[in-house]
C-alpha cells in the first residue's frame, strides 16, 4: 500500500464530527515534502486516556520508556513495513500524514498489531461450485463481518494481544466474531474449535503490512498480518457450520467475491488477492486486451 485514503480527510470516527482532520493532498502525504503550515490537531479518545490495559500511557509519562521499532517486551513496536522514525518522542505514521496527531482510538503509539482470517469456501448449488456467467470462473465466499463500531462489512480481524502467536489471535478472532465463542459453554467452544481444527492449520499468509484503516493517525496506526483458511471440499464441516456474531461483529454472513465489495479499510486489497490465489471469480470487467493489426 503506497499511500493511504480511508484515514484522510473528514471528520475523525467516533467524534460526532468534532475532530476533523487537516486535508492533505496526495502531494503533502509524504514526510519528507514541505508543509510548513501543517497543524494537525491532536486527539486521542477518552477510552485510550482512561488506560485500559491494552493502552499505553501518553508519551512523556514517568516510567514509560517505548522501545521503538523494537520488541518491546511482549509488545511489537516494529512495522511490517519499515522502520518509522520517531520525531520529538512522537513516533511518525509510516505512511505519511493523516491529518490528525495523537493516537486517536488506536492503543498504541506506532503500530498496532492486528490478524485477520479470511476463511473460504466455493458457492455451491445443487451440490456443485457455481461459476460466474461472464468470467466463467468458480464464486468463492468468505466470512465476513459486520462492524459494531462502523457499521461496515469487514474481515473477522482483531488485534494481537501482547505475546500472543498471530496464529492463535486468527483463531480466536474468527470464534470470537464470527461464531460468538464468548457465549458459548466451554463444551461448544471445545467443539467449535474442534470442527475447524484441520482448516487453521493450512492457512496461507496473504498480506502482511499497512490497513488503511480509518483510525490512523500521525503517530498510531493499524498493521495487520492476514491468512487465508480455504477448503475446497464441496461437503466440508464449512457447509454445516453456524455462523453467529459476537463481540465487535454484530452481524455475519457468508460474503460471495467479487471487485463490487465494499469493505472496510483496506480489506478489498486482501480480499482480491485471495480470489486470484484460487484463480475464482473477481471482477465482470475482463481487461480487453489489444488486437494486433
Ligand atoms: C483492521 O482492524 C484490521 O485489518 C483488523 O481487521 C481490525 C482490528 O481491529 P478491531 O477489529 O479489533 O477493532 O485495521
Ligand atoms: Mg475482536
Ligand atoms: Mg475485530
Amino acid at each position: 500500500l503506497s499511500m493511504h485514503t480511508k484515514c484522510r480527510g473528514g471528520a475523525y470516527p467516533f467524534t460526532k464530527d468534532k475532530v476533523q482532520r487537516v486535508q492533505i493532498p496526495d502531494s503533502k502525504v509524504d514526510w519528507d515534502v514541505e508543509f510548513a503550515e501543517y497543524l494537525p490537531p491532536c486527539y486521542t479518545a477518552p477510552h485510550i486516556l482512561a488506560a485500559p490495559p491494552y493502552a499505553d500511557p501518553e508519551i512523556g509519562a514517568a516510567g514509560f520508556k517505548p522501545r521503538w521499532n523494537a520488541l518491546d517486551g511482549r509488545v511489537s513496536r516494529c512495522s511490517h513495513v519499515k522502520p518509522y522514525d520517531v520525531v520529538d518522542g512522537f513516533p511518525r505514521n509510516v505512511c505519511g500524514r493523516t491529518g490528525v496527531a495523537g493516537r486517536g482510538a488506536l492503543g498504541r503509539w506506532g503500530p498496532n498489531h492486528a490478524a485477520d482470517p479470511i476463511v473460504t469456501r466455493w458457492k455451491v448449488a445443487d451440490g456443485k461450485a457455481v461459476i460466474h456467467e461472464k468470467t466463467r470462473k468458480p464464486i468463492l465466499q468468505f466470512v465476513c463481518i459486520q462492524r459494531r463500531d462502523s457499521g461496515h462489512w469487514a474481515i473477522p480481524g482483531g488485534m494481537v494481544d501482547p505475546g500472543e502467536r498471530v496464529t492463535t489471535t486468527l483463531q480466536r478472532e474468527f470464534l470470537e466474531e464470527a461464531l460468538n465463542s464468548l457465549e458459548m459453554t466451554e463444551k461448544q467452544k471445545e467443539k467449535s474449535e474442534k470442527q475447524l481444527k484441520e482448516l487453521f492449520k493450512g492457512g496461507v499468509e496473504i498480506y502482511s503490512g499497512y490497513v488503511d484503516d480509518p483510525r490512523n493517525t500521525d503517530n498510531a496506526w493499524m498493521e495487520t498480518v492476514a491468512f487465508n483458511f480455504h477448503q475446497d471440499d464441496l461437503q466440508g464441516v464449512l457447509y454445516s457450520m453456524l455462523l453467529h456474531a459476537g463481540d465487535d461483529a454484530k452481524a455475519v454472513k457468508w460474503q460471495d467475491i467479487s471487485s463490487t465489495l465494499n469493505l472496510y479499510a483496506s480489506h478489498e486489497d486482501m480480499i482480491e488477492k485471495v480470489a486470484h490465489r484460487h484463480q475464482a471469480h473477481w471482477s465482470r470487467n475482463l481487461a480487453v486486451l489489444p488486437t494486433c493489426v
